[in-house]
């Protein structure tokens, strides 16, 4: 969009600034607009460029109103809560307030895929760029994964590929993704968005500016997803294990078929290295997502044979006396723990679970837990919440500590178990983000006595 291109440019509030805010502020900068640039951390280390911008204004360890003074735009991170009272006293003085990926999307000249759920974006949205990548396309990966949005603009890429979560559509007006993809919905994030039914609603912002000529790719297996099929402007296309009509995917034996528009053609799922029922679903979507941007059925069976799991997702660090210890160190919400357990053995799990609770129901692992786990191994500050929301489900100790948890899972596991680490919490009361939890796990169990 022109304003946001103008040399004039915005008097913009950059609020939070970790990954998300150094970008956009880097961004804003690139495009002329004058920048402030704010965190309540007042010990943040900042880079260089930044820090000695002359047309940048840095405040830190202040959330004070008058950081919106002279301020006509106010571009908050995903980490900030819409409750927040600087928030709130921008909309009530009338300032726009647009996420990253809206700021990001009005400057895109490239088509966009836009992928959200609650449990398999990162391998989905991976799997999508690796398939247009295959195609000859030259994609940019990221969002929510990794790499803010607002990178892609003026880079090298023909097309997009982004991880989009529900915190980053809090403030979209125009974002329009020309494939926009909904892969399931379950309990997560309830202490920012409420209830489940806000948390979903947020997400199917994805399709809301959609036209006739944009995709809209739903897993019709999930209720809260299915649903929206009949709402939306965009094609709509499906994917799921049950028998589906109209366009989209479904499986056949050990193949994805694929039906859509006048095509209809098969991936063979024998050479991929992606197992579980939810990596099925995620293969789906990414095939229906990579063809309607332009990739062929070839390119989709050559990247699908090649790609592997993506790292603290289901990933086996370690093998030792007949034990392997897996890192899901991003199953952060029940759901994604029920989904990991659901595709292992009976009874052969030692679980390792906590951290920081995200509210949501963590009883309705009760069923596959009575089934999976020979034991619960509890760590954190949401272990006693865990502790009475599993307890009789099976054997369950707990420990304050990550390390002593880890260790003693280790103890408790025999020959032909698998160590999991699939916490069904945030890892920040003791971790910088679940990366670095999965980092101590590979670690402490690579070092064993
Ligand atoms: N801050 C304030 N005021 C507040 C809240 C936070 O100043 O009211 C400051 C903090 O002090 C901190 C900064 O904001 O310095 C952090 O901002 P942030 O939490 O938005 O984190 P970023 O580093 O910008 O990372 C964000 C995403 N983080 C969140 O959504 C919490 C990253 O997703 C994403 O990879 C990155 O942008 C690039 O797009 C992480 C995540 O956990 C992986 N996402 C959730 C998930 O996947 O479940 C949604």
């Amino acid at each position: 969009m022109p304003a946001f291109r103008s040399r004039e440019g915005h008097r913009a509030l950059v609020l939070g600034l970790g990954r998300t805010g150094v970008a956009v502020l880097r961004h804003l900068r690139r495009q002329g607009a004058f920048a402030r640039g704010a965190d309540r951390r007042a010990d943040l280390p900042l880079p260089a460029d930044l820090e000695e911008a002359a047309d940048v204004e840095i405040r830190v360890g202040d959330e004070d109103a008058t950081l919106l003074d002279g301020i006509d735009l106010v571009v908050p991170s995903p980490g900030v809560p819409a409750t927040s009272p600087l928030l709130r006293e921008a909309v009530s003085r009338g300032i726009p307030v647009v996420s990253e990926i809206e700021l990001a999307a009005r400057s895109l000249d490239v088509p966009l895929v836009a992928i959200t759920g609650t449990n398999g974006k990162s391998t989905t949205t991976e799997l999508v760029g690796a398939m247009l990548a295959r195609a000859g396309r030259r994609p940019f990966v990221g969002g929510n994964l990794g790499t803010p949005l607002v990178d892609a603009v003026d880079g090298d890429f023909d097309v997009v590929v982004a991880e989009v979560s529900s915190f980053q559509l809090e403030w979209v007006e125009s974002f329009r993704p020309s494939v926009g993809v909904f892969l399931n919905v379950s309990d997560d994030h309830l202490d920012r968005h409420g209830t489940l039914e806000a948390y979903a609603a947020l997400k199917a912002r994805l399709f809301a500016r959609q036209g006739p000529s944009d995709f809209a790719i739903l897993n019709r297996d999930d209720p809260l997803v299915a649903v929206l099929a009949s709402d939306l402007a965009a094609r709509v296309e499906t994917f799921g294990s049950s028998p589906g009509k109209g366009s989209g995917a479904s499986l056949v034996g050990n193949e994805i078929e694929v039906r859509t528009g006048d095509t209809t053609f098969r991936l063979s799922l024998a050479r991929s290295s992606l197992l579980g029922a939810h990596n099925r679903e995620n293969v789906m979507a990414a095939a229906l997502a990579a063809h309607a941007a332009g990739a062929a059925p070839s390119a989709l069976q050559a990247a699908l044979d090649d790609f592997r799991a993506l790292p603290h997702r289901m990933q086996v660090v370690h093998e030792r006396a007949g034990v392997r210890y897996v890192d899901d160190s991003k199953g952060t919400n029940v759901g994604a723990v029920v989904r990991s357990l659901e595709g292992l053995p009976d009874g052969r799990t030692v679980l390792i679970a906590g951290g920081l609770s995200k509210g949501g129901d963590f009883s309705v692992a009760r069923d596959v837990l009575a089934r999976k786990a020979r034991r619960i191994v509890l760590y954190g500050r949401a272990r006693d919440e865990l502790e009475r929301s599993w307890r009789g489900a099976a054997e369950i100790e707990s420990h304050e500590d990550f390390g002593e948890a880890v260790r003693a899972a280790a103890v408790a596991a025999r020959s032909g178990d698998l160590v999991l680490l699939s916490p069904a919490c945030a890892s920040q009361d003791q971790f910088r983000d679940y990366a670095a939890r999965g980092d101590a796990f590979a670690t402490i169990v690579r070092t064993l006595p």
